[in-house]
């Protein structure tokens, strides 16, 4: 892969052009998680978008943030795709048949994504405060006006997703993980079998012409399948367990959960809410528990479980790194460390950077140009390497920093990138990729 027009020449340049793609994308009270491909604001990018934008915009940052929490069910969910006016993405709103369920006014999907929400908050809201001046005022007027609204989102993700008490957040579609089509969820899926199913057409691969770097069409008939399965429930809480064909125990988000609510019961400490602090903490101990409970101890890496036939899933992804996230065990991060420094990951000497792709490079099923099963997701990186810095884990973090500004470099912001040779592959001036650019360069 060589870029024939977009190198970037310098880092400054780079930041200059990750603030035009955020710019570009931007449709006054939401970015768009992609131009073409994903017109919409989708619940964990706009997260992830909130926070770069703060490296530039305080205020506008928070809007992002109020623009989602807008669409926030009565429930307390947060759903993962608001819609805009754009047309152009499949599903639309009308697939979902959320209209009567979600609030009204609210155009929304009615499944959700990881709450990577209160952790970047919380970054935000410390950034701000470090400036000072009229930045720290609206984003402490920001956290003391939402941290209820928070609260309820992670209290939802609790009795609506891990009642049992497994520190285990249950996913009905891969959607809801964010990483769709990866390995992990092969099992699963292959015991999803479509019945009558609404006829569709499909727009992402008239966006990203190669469609070898997309789902297949048989992923995308089982994908419509549970929507339909849980729209003829009404998306009612109660009733999925009994009428999904797909339950998965998501190793990943819960470790996402686990850390967002140690960085919620901070901002509820800090913002006149300290009463529900103490329930956090409780939670984020008992997520940290359920995902080290996981670990496989022949692989060292974190497992999900598929709730419809009890089995563990072990396959080499990313998502085994999940204890990285949310672990405060030291031995298991020292052995996590070291896996994903070792051959089957970032010290591949294949690689074009020394990144961890999204499933390991050694894995025989490998595809690395397709979606979640195989490239290099920036986004991911950037996540996983700051979760390391709060562990106090600077070196990785640098080494981490300086391969993926390597990778960016190249101009285009891609969604996800080809491993070995570095190309750019999905949607290009993606986000959130735009997003950790800022963050990586702040
Ligand atoms: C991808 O997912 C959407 C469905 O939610 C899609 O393929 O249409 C995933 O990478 C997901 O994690 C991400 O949030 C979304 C928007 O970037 O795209």
């Amino acid at each position: 892969w060589q870029n024939p027009d977009r190198p970037v020449a310098d880092l400054g340049e780079l930041g200059d052009r990750a603030r035009a793609v955020l710019a570009g994308n931007d449709l006054g009270t939401m970015v768009t998680a992609a131009p073409d491909l994903y017109p919409h604001m989708w619940s964990w990018d706009a997260a992830f978008v909130a926070s770069g934008l703060s490296t530039v915009d305080v205020p506008r940052a928070l809007a992002e943030m109020s623009s989602l929490l807008a669409a926030q069910w009565h429930s307390g969910m947060i759903p993962h795709i608001v819609f805009s006016d754009a047309p152009g993405y499949f599903p639309g709103v009308d697939r979902w048949r959320t209209a009567g369920v979600s609030p009204e006014g609210v155009s929304s999907s009615g499944i959700c994504q990881p709450p990577v929400h209160a952790t970047l908050v919380r970054r935000i809201v410390e950034r701000a405060a470090a400036r000072g001046g009229q930045d720290a005022q609206a984003a402490e007027d920001f956290a003391r006006s939402t941290v209820p609204q928070w609260i309820r989102w992670h209290e939802w993700l609790r009795s609506a997703r891990a009642a049992d008490g497994s520190g285990l957040v249950t996913v009905y579609h891969g959607w809801e993980s964010g990483m769709d089509n990866s390995p992990r969820f092969d099992g699963p899926y292959s015991r999803v079998h479509p019945g009558e199913l609404e006829p569709f057409q499909r727009t992402d691969t008239r966006i990203v012409e190669d469609a070898s770097q997309r789902p297949s069409d048989e992923e995308y008939a089982r994908y419509l399948w549970l929507v339909q399965q849980m729209a003829d429930v009404r998306f009612d809480d109660a009733r999925l367990p009994g009428a999904v064909d797909f339950q998965v125990k998501d190793v990943f988000m819960s470790a996402v959960l686990a850390a967002a609510n140690e960085d919620l019961a901070v901002l509820a400490e800090d913002y006149g809410h300290g009463g529900e602090a103490a329930q956090l903490r409780e939670w984020a101990a008992e997520f940290r528990e359920g995902v080290d409970s996981t670990v496989d101890p022949e692989t060292g890496l974190a497992r999900d479980r598929d709730v419809l036939t009890g089995e563990w899933i072990g396959l080499p992804t990313i998502a085994g790194f999940a204890p990285l996230v949310s672990s405060t065990d030291p031995l298991l991060r020292a052995r996590q460390s070291e896996l994903i420094d070792g051959p089957d990951w970032t010290g591949d000497p294949r690689l074009a950077f020394p990144l961890p792709a999204s499933t390991s490079t050694r894995y025989p099923e490998l595809r690395p140009r397709q979606y979640w099963r195989g490239p290099v997701w920036p986004v991911m990186n950037w996540y996983l390497a700051s979760a390391l810095r709060r562990h106090g884990d600077e070196e990785r973090y640098g080494r981490w920093r300086e391969a993926s500004l390597d990778q960016l470099m190249e101009g285009h912001f891609g969604e996800y990138y080809e491993p070995f040779t570095g190309e750019p592959l999905g949607s290009w001036d993606q986000s959130w990729t735009a997003a950790v650019a800022l963050e990586w360069l702040d």
